[in-house]
C-alpha cells in the first residue's frame, strides 16, 4: 500500500492544489493571531500538500509516553511520503498550526492538564491564555482556516451510547456538517453508538465512505455490522469525491474510514466486555460532558491490558498512509 503512495500522490496533488489557493493566506492568518510553524508556512505558501493532525488524541486519548511516540511517528509517516504534517493545538492562548518537537513533547507531558478544546472552547481557551489540545472539531476549524484540506486521526467522536436520552453527541459530527475538510480515520470506536452516529452524519449532510470494504469500520475491528453509505477502493476515488465537494462548495466535510487490517484487530468480544464495564463505572462515578470520551478510552485500555491502545496506535499509522496519498 505504502509503495503506491508516492506515485498516486503526484497524480492527485495538483487537483487539490488548484482548490487550495482559494483559502490559505499566511499573513492574514498571522494577523488573526494564529501561529504557523515555519515548515508548514513554507508548504502552504508554495501550495505543497499539508496534512493536519489533532492534539486531543495526544493529551487525552493516549497515556504518556505512547502518546508522544505515536505523535512523532505519524508526523514522520506523513513526511516520509512527501507531505508536511501540521499538528494543531493552542499553546498558552496562541492557536498553532504545526508544532515543533519540543512543543509536541510539552503537550504529551501536559496530558489532561491541557484543556480539551472542541469548537465551543476555542474562544475561552485563547482569551484565558491557557494551553488547549484540539479535538477533531476544533482541529477541522483551524485546518479549514489555513486552507488545509486533509486531516488524519484515529477515531472521531460520535453519538454516545444512550445518546438518544443524554443528547451527548460529539461536536465532531456537527463540524463535519459545516466544514469542508476530508477527515481520514479508522472509523468510530464501539464505545459509541455506531448506527446512530451514521444516522446523525447523514442528517448533517456528511459524505461518509469506507475504504476497501462495504462496512463502516468500528476502529478496533473492521466490522461494525453497519453498511457504509459508499465504498471507495483507491486514493483517486477519494480525491475525486473531495474535488466535487470543493468545486460545488458543498461546505460540508468528508469522512473516509479506513479499516484496521484484520491481523491487528483486537478481539471484538474482549473489547465489548471492557466497554460494558467502563460504561457501568462511568455511570457509578457520574462522569459527564467532555470527560466521558477520555474516561472510556482510558478504562477500556486498562481493562483490555493495553490491547486497545496497541490497536489505536496501529490504526493511526494505517490511516496516515492514505491521508498522505490524498
Ligand atoms: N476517539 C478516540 N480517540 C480520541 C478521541 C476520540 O478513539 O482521542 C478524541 C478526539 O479528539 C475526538 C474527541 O475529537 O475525543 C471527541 O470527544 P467528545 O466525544 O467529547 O466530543
Ligand atoms: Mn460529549
Amino acid at each position: 500500500f505504502a509503495s503506491r503512495i508516492a506515485t498516486i500522490r503526484r497524480h492527485i496533488a495538483p487537483r487539490f492544489l488548484s482548490a487550495r489557493s482559494s483559502h490559505a493566506n499566511v499573513e492574514s492568518l498571522e494577523r488573526l493571531g494564529i501561529r504557523i510553524e515555519p515548515n508548514v508556512r513554507k508548504a502552504l505558501s508554495e501550495g505543497l500538500p499539508v496534512v493536519a493532525l489533532e492534539s486531543t488524541i495526544i493529551s487525552h486519548g493516549m497515556p504518556y509516553p505512547q502518546n508522544l511516540s505515536t505523535a512523532k511517528e505519524v508526523e514522520s509517516v506523513v513526511k516520509q511520503h512527501g507531505a508536511t504534517p501540521a499538528t494543531i493545538a493552542i499553546l498558552n492562548g496562541v492557536p498553532c498550526i504545526g508544532l515543533t518537537e519540543e512543543e509536541l513533547e510539552f503537550l504529551a507531558q501536559c496530558g489532561s492538564a491541557a484543556a480539551k478544546t472542541s469548537r465551543r472552547d476555542i474562544a475561552q481557551v485563547i482569551s484565558r491564555g491557557v494551553t488547549g489540545a484540539t479535538t477533531v472539531s476544533a482541529t477541522m476549524f483551524f485546518a479549514a482556516k489555513a486552507g488545509i484540506h486533509v486531516f488524519v486521526t484515529g477515531g472521531i467522536g460520535g453519538v454516545h451510547r444512550l445518546g438518544e436520552s443524554t443528547l451527548d453527541i460529539s461536536s465532531d459530527l456537527t463540524e463535519l456538517g459545516r466544514t469542508p475538510v476530508v477527515v481520514v480515520c479508522a472509523g468510530v470506536k464501539s464505545i459509541l453508538d455506531i448506527p446512530r452516529t451514521l444516522e446523525y452524519l447523514e442528517t448533517q449532510g456528511v459524505t461518509v465512505v469506507s475504504y476497501g470494504t462495504e462496512e463502516f469500520p468500528a476502529f478496533f475491528t473492521s466490522k461494525s455490522g453497519c453498511k457504509a453509505p459508499c465504498r471507495v477502493d483507491s486514493p483517486e476515488q477519494c480525491a475525486a469525491i473531495a474535488e466535487s465537494n470543493l468545486k460545488l462548495e458543498l461546505q460540508s466535510g468528508i469522512l473516509i474510514a479506513v479499516p484496521i487490517p484484520d491481523q491487528h484487530s483486537a478481539a471484538a468480544e474482549h473489547v465489548e466486555t471492557a466497554i460494558q464495564t467502563a460504561l457501568q463505572e462511568m455511570r457509578e462515578k457520574n462522569v459527564q460532558g467532555n470527560a466521558v470520551t477520555p474516561f472510556l478510552l482510558k478504562r477500556v485500555n486498562e481493562l483490555t491490558g493495553g490491547d486497545s491502545l496497541a490497536s489505536s496506535i496501529l490504526s493511526c499509522m494505517q490511516v496516515d498512509q492514505l491521508s498522505v496519498a490524498l
